[in-house]
């Protein structure tokens, strides 16, 4: 039974800022109520609260899934004060209302998501039932009622129910902010539902599921769309809160300009395309496509070498690398000139790796107060895919696959050698980071020229080729889809241009005459048996 004092009912899992919170109801004259590991860190703080089979008369039972599923706890929250008949039904049954709930649900995704994974009654038995139950009717009752999930609200909480008791415009601004919390409740729950929903679709079913919600959370509200008269804004997967990878979605910005709508979307292809790379490398992407790769044991060989595959390109660019940037690297990077007139020095939007050091960190600053410094997570493994269409979505299982996981067949009289393999091997991961059609030219270790997004892939050669310039004899060639007809087309192009070796997916009806055009230069020709389209 309630004993007139406004009454809070408390249970949380997450205990952050707990202290503060409890202390400040204390001091309020707010009466706590609260379930078993809540109510024991509340008296911990040194703060007296009821436990809530004190006031349900009953025990939590069922191992605890029955703790708070009771009409002494729901009837005191969804009770509507100003109606008499409520208020006299609650009375009848001795029930006093509850004016407060602090409530977040168990750590679902957090526990799913463990390693090793846990087995399948763990899940089951972190379904949080009672939470929501209670989180539900408070955001429902919010006239009356307000409903706490986010620790983060807890000061403007305190503030509010202080006006509240102060005079009329308090009571009526916490009024709105009921409303408010009451929004943000459903949003939890409804991200909680989804998570839960996700994880039983992973356990029992396969493909695309029949239905899907996407828990996202704003993250930023951003200046403009890709362009000024568009507004935009980025949201984070709410399920990737707590983990440790995410790449470009959970990176801090150490320094420079808010970042903008394009910023992220040529920060994230520049940091995904270096992720594929194993051994050291540098990334320059221009309009989401790479336009300069270099692998290096230095890390600042492999940074010039990515510069000069295209300067002029280069230059604006996003730079990623896939190993923490010490204080020599930034000194290269801040001090490099453009290769183009070796007077200019080198600018960029953006610099995204997975780390600095302390000085290097320092010294990069000093390059711009602009450049957006980015420290990335690891990529967060890539699961689906999701992009729109006018009413709808398209879903796909993410381009996963790695050069690690391909047969590379020689189909050519001439066989690769160690370093051609190599450099195949090297073009081939670029090209899958490349709009279609696609065409990469590597050669030891750095990309020489690249032709994307043309609507034939002649062009893309013609392109790729003219990029690499003088250095084409020697280098490899990587076309991520099948040449259609080859004979006196693509292949033919590349050959007589001097590339020495070119891997493609294979599987065109004119296949031999990609092998005839390549017997009759002498070039060695790969196929995968996969390809890496991206429209
Ligand atoms: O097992 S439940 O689904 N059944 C309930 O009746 C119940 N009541 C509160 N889960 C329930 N809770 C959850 O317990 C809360 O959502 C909160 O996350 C957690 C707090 O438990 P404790 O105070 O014992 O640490």
């Amino acid at each position: 039974k309630g004993t007139g004092k406004p009454r809070a009912l408390i249970s949380l899992s997450d205990k952050t800022n707990l202290d503060m919170l409890v202390k400040g109801l204390k001091d309020l004259g707010i009466e706590i109520v609260s379930t078993g590991g809540t109510a024991t860190a509340i008296q911990g703080a040194g703060v007296p609260c009821t436990k809530v089979e004190d006031v349900t008369g009953f025990p939590e039972m069922l191992d605890g899934r029955v703790k708070t599923l009771h009409p002494a706890v729901h009837g005191g929250i969804l009770a509507i004060r100003d109606k008499p008949e409520h208020m006299a039904a609650i009375a009848q049954h001795n029930i006093g209302t509850i004016d407060l709930v602090v409530v977040n649900l168990y750590p679902f995704r957090k526990t799913v998501t463990a390693e090793p994974a846990p087995a399948f009654e763990v899940g089951v038995e972190n379904i949080d039932i009672g939470g929501p139950a209670m989180i539900r009717a408070a955001a429902k009752n919010m006239a009356h009622v307000a409903v706490v999930v986010d620790p983060q609200d807890y000061p403007e909480l305190l503030e509010r129910l202080r006006a509240a008791g102060a005079g009329a415009q308090g009571a009526a601004d916490f009024a709105e902010f009921r409303k408010r919390l009451a929004w943000k409740a459903f949003q939890h729950c409804s991200s909680y539902d989804a998570q839960v929903s996700e994880w039983l679709w992973s356990q029992v079913g396969s493909g695309p599921a029949p239905q899907m919600t996407v828990p996202l959370e704003l993250q930023a509200t951003l200046r403009y769309g890709e362009n000024p008269h568009q507004a935009a804004a980025f949201y984070t997967d709410a399920s990737l809160r707590e983990a440790k990878a995410g790449g470009v979605a959970t990176s801090i910005v150490h320094w420079g300009k808010e970042m903008s709508y394009n910023n992220y979307l040529d920060a994230d292809a520049a940091y995904q395309c270096c992720c594929d790379y194993t051994e050291p490398t540098c990334v320059i992407v221009k309009h989401t496509n790479p336009c300069g790769i270099a692998s290096r044991g230095d890390l600042r060989e492999a940074y010039r070498l990515a510069v000069r595959a295209d300067p002029i390109s280069a230059f604006g660019g996003i730079v990623a690398f896939n190993r923490p940037v010490d204080a020599d690297l930034a000194r290269e990077i801040r001090e490099f000139r453009s290769p183009q007139d070796n007077e200019t020095k080198m600018f960029y939007e953006i610099v995204i790796a997975p780390g600095y050091t302390p000085e290097g960190l320092e010294v990069l600053k000093g390059k711009s107060k602009n450049l957006r410094i980015l420290e990335a997570k690891p990529r967060a493994p890539q699961g689906l895919s999701l992009r729109q269409v006018a009413g709808g979505w398209l879903w796909q299982d993410a381009d996963a696959l790695a050069p690690e996981g391909i047969t590379f067949t020689c189909v050519s009289e001439k066989k690769p050698s160690e370093q051609q393999l190599k450099d195949l091997q090297f073009a081939w991961r670029a090209v899958k980071h490349v709009k279609s059609n696609a065409i990469t030219i590597a050669k030891d270790g750095k990309l020489l020229g690249m032709g994307s997004g043309q609507p034939n892939r002649v062009n893309s050669v013609r392109i790729a080729l003219e990029k690499a310039g003088g250095e084409v004899g020697g280098s490899v060639l990587a076309s991520d889809a099948f040449f259609p007809f080859s004979w006196n087309d693509s292949v033919e192009i590349a050959c007589k241009a001097g590339v020495t070796a070119i891997v493609h997916p294979g599987g065109s009806m004119r296949d031999q005459d990609a092998i005839d055009c390549c017997n009759k230069y002498g070039v060695v020709l790969l196929t995968t048996g996969v390809r890496h389209f991206r429209h």
